[in-house]
């Protein structure tokens, strides 16, 4: 049994395409507090996060889009997830649009150095989102967290970063878009990169396996960030920025249970979900589904490592 906190986050300023604010409304219709307290858990929602005052802020890069608004989310969604963790319960953040993650993971690595633990970060995902501000060609901030968590120069505007994430701490699974200036960045760095080749070859369980014996040999913390767009678009639609080739229905699942399976996971995040794009809510209804995996729901209970 776990104590959850479900934190709304209706950012909407790291894109340009309007909808994302609707997530947190749409993942309480397809009824995902409900799905987690069958399976046992203690859950909280603790509402909608609000925006407060927007801080000043410009960058030298003109094309950067709704800075002020996107530093207002980072400093309050920072704060809300470290006291989510602080009380502690497993926060779990209903996006909005990828950028939130510059505040949630600030909140989980403020808790971790707290706690004198390392954080360990599973990014699932198309994108690598391992652009800086002044890197950027969209101009669109939900493609810069990675780069902020791992300590890259270039976000004078933000909050120094509490203790940067080292590569060999950092997984991404699913990619499949990566611009140029990200991938010669991401080539200077430890970062593992399992971009859908990987997982063509290899399956997506020894990969991950790999990572989470990191993760429980070095007693870390896990934050967990679950873009949409890590999933085929032909089972998840509602994205703003849909790439053929994405994780099976199957695939997804077998992440979430295997996650579930190793205790380890100490922070989630749910981003990108576009409600406006969706048909019938089934993505709103798999990304619920998703979370359900992710949190002990299963046909079978089976021993732990069974199929390896
Ligand atoms: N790398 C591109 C595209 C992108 C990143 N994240 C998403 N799209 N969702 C960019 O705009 O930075
Ligand atoms: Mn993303
Ligand atoms: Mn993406």
């Amino acid at each position: 049994m776990s104590r959850i906190s479900l934190i709304g986050a209706p950012v909407d300023s790291g894109q340009r395409r309007r909808g994302c604010l609707m997530g947190p409304i749409a993942y309480r219709v397809a009824g995902i507090e409900p799905l987690l307290a069958e399976l046992g858990h203690d859950v909280t929602d603790l509402g909608d996060v609000a925006l407060g005052e927007l801080p000043q802020a410009d960058c030298v890069n003109p094309t950067v889009d709704q800075l002020p608004e996107t530093l207002g989310w980072t400093h309050a969604l920072r704060q809300r997830v470290a006291e989510a963790l602080e009380s502690g319960t497993i926060p779990v953040v209903l996006g909005g649009d990828h950028s939130l993650a510059l505040g949630t993971v600030t909140g989980s690595a403020e808790h971790a150095a707290r706690a004198g633990r390392p954080l360990f970060l599973l990014w699932l995902d198309a994108h690598s989102d391992f652009h800086t501000p002044l890197t950027t060609e969209s101009g669109n901030l939900h493609g810069t967290p990675v780069a902020y968590i791992a300590g890259r120069e270039g976000f004078d505007a933000f909050p120094p970063f509490p203790l940067p994430v080292p590569g060999k701490n950092i997984c991404m699974f699913g990619i499949r878009s990566v611009d140029s200036a990200e991938h010669a960045a991401l080539r200077t760095t430890e970062i593992t990169v399992n971009d859908m080749r990987v997982l063509d070859e290899r399956g997506i369980v020894a990969p991950l396996r790999e990572f989470l014996d990191q993760v429980r040999s070095a007693d870390a913390m896990l934050h967990v960030s679950l873009d949409v767009d890590f999933l085929d678009p032909s089972i998840a639609p509602a994205v703003g920025t849909t790439v053929p080739g994405g994780a099976t229905f199957r695939e997804a699942h077998l992440v979430c249970e295997l996650l579930h399976e190793s205790g380890l996971m100490t922070s989630l995040d749910l981003v990108e979900l576009n409600p406006f794009l969706d048909e019938r809510g089934r993505t709103a209804r798999l990304m619920v589904d998703l979370a359900a995996s992710l949190f002990g729901k299963k046909v079978f209970d089976r021993p732990t490592r069974s199929f390896l």
